[in-house]
């Protein structure tokens, strides 16, 4: 049975792999801007021998730090331009100590507009930019940084709820198969240990009980914690915007989300909600996503027998900011960028009866933009950035 499902899958790849061709991998572009001034911090200066940093000095210069928090790994690349070109840039791997800014700067441009570092991000680790004032007189003024950085490649997969066997696919349509989980569980994907990539969770209703993985392989539960009611539905998602995904709860019967920023200890119980708040009607199905790209995940909900999708873009009470029409009754729902690769999420959904995954690459209503054949009627779709070769 299993070796002729794997047998199908393979051709059923390969023809998504055609269809939808090699992927778009690119970059995404983000846009930060700041004004250095007297009320900025100062630090030492570093002298800066492009493009590294050298000895640290001891004149006092002003800074702003624009953190990257647990970025995704691969190039990273900074043009900055400022007013009459005061400012230059360092760049900090791991973590930024204004006392001892010569520690941990692996990278630096003083050499006049636009400034430039490029740099290659290591999986799983933040990064500091240090905009100071480079000028004698610290008038400080306005700056503006482009930030190039490489793409999510959001994907999706399905999972047999019958055997607990995960199929997951990457951006050229090939599909890695392992079991994790058993018969029953819930599953969802997340980014359990803020390395930019998303692997399983599963929620047992039996035990009440979240088992996540931080592998996309066979194995065991990396974490595991009480999660609560069986009729709690979880939702993954990075509500803080810190680059890590929590669990955060949907109670149907209150029609409340619980907002939750931490995950729970090993073998303990949830941490407590942040705060909660009511959205939604009976019946309709909870989803995550980052819908107005500003790095924060918000939810939504997908009301199954219609296609009514609609969402809020803060965590908050409200009616909805926007709302449309996507798939047809049955359809099952997932969120992710792809398409236009933007850092906004949009959804996609598994049609049992076609067996076909079907996609909208913007949040308005529409037909499918893309679509590919996959799997089999009674697989449950997941979606995420698996960073699967
Ligand atoms: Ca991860
Ligand atoms: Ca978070
Ligand atoms: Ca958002
Ligand atoms: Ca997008």
């Amino acid at each position: 049975m299993r070796s002729s499902r794997r047998v199908v899958f393979t051709l059923v790849a390969l023809v998504a792999a055609l269809i939808m061709g090699t992927g778009t991998a690119g970059a995404l572009t983000a846009t930060h801007t700041g004004t250095v001034g007297p009320d900025d911090p100062s630090m030492p200066v570093v002298f800066i021998m492009p493009p590294v940093c050298g000895a640290m000095g001891v004149t006092p210069v002003h800074y702003e730090v624009i953190e990257f928090l647990h970025p995704l790994e691969g190039t990273h690349s900074f043009s900055m331009t400022s007013t009459d070109g005061f400012a230059s840039a360092y760049l900090y791997e791991d973590s930024f100590d204004p006392a001892n800014p010569a520690e941990n700067c692996v990278a630096a441009d003083n050499t006049g507009e636009p400034i430039e570092i490029t740099y290659d991000f290591l999986r799983g680790t933040s990064y500091f930019l240090v905009v100071f004032d480079d000028t004698f007189a610290q008038l400080g003024g306005d700056f503006e940084v482009v930030v190039q950085s490489p793409d999510p490649i959001h994907t999706v997969g399905l999972v047999d709820p019958a055997t607990g066997q995960w199929h997951l696919r990457n951006q050229v349509g090939a599909v890695t198969t392992f079991f994790y989980g058993n018969p029953g569980d819930v599953p969802f994907m997340g980014d359990w240990d803020c390395d930019g990539i998303d692997t399983p969770g599963l929620f047992r209703q039996s035990d009440a009980f979240a088992y996540l993985r931080n592998s996309n392989s066979q194995g065991i539960a990396d974490i595991r914690f009480f999660f609560g009611n069986p009729s709690d539905i979880p939702l993954a998602g990075d509500f803080d915007g810190d680059g890590c995904d929590s669990l955060s709860i949907y109670r149907p019967s209150e029609q409340r989300f619980y907002i939750i920023n931490e995950l729970g200890a090993n073998n303990g119980g949830l941490g407590a909600a942040e705060f909660s708040f009511l959205f939604g009607n009976p019946g309709d199905k909870p989803f995550t996503g980052d819908f107005d790209g500003d790095g924060i995940d918000e939810v939504g909900l997908h009301r199954e027998s219609t296609g009514f999708v609609y969402y809020r873009n803060t965590l908050t009470t409200g009616i909805a900011d926007n709302e449309f029409f996507f798939g047809n009754p049955g359809d099952r729902f997932v969120t992710g960028d792809w398409g236009i690769v933007d850092g906004t999420d949009t959804p996609g959904l598994f049609r049992p009866g076609t067996i076909t995954f079907y996609f909208r690459h913007t949040n308005t209503q529409g037909n499918a933009d893309s679509q590919f054949a996959f799997g089999i009627p009674i697989w449950l779709p997941v979606a995420g950035n698996f960073g699967l070769d």
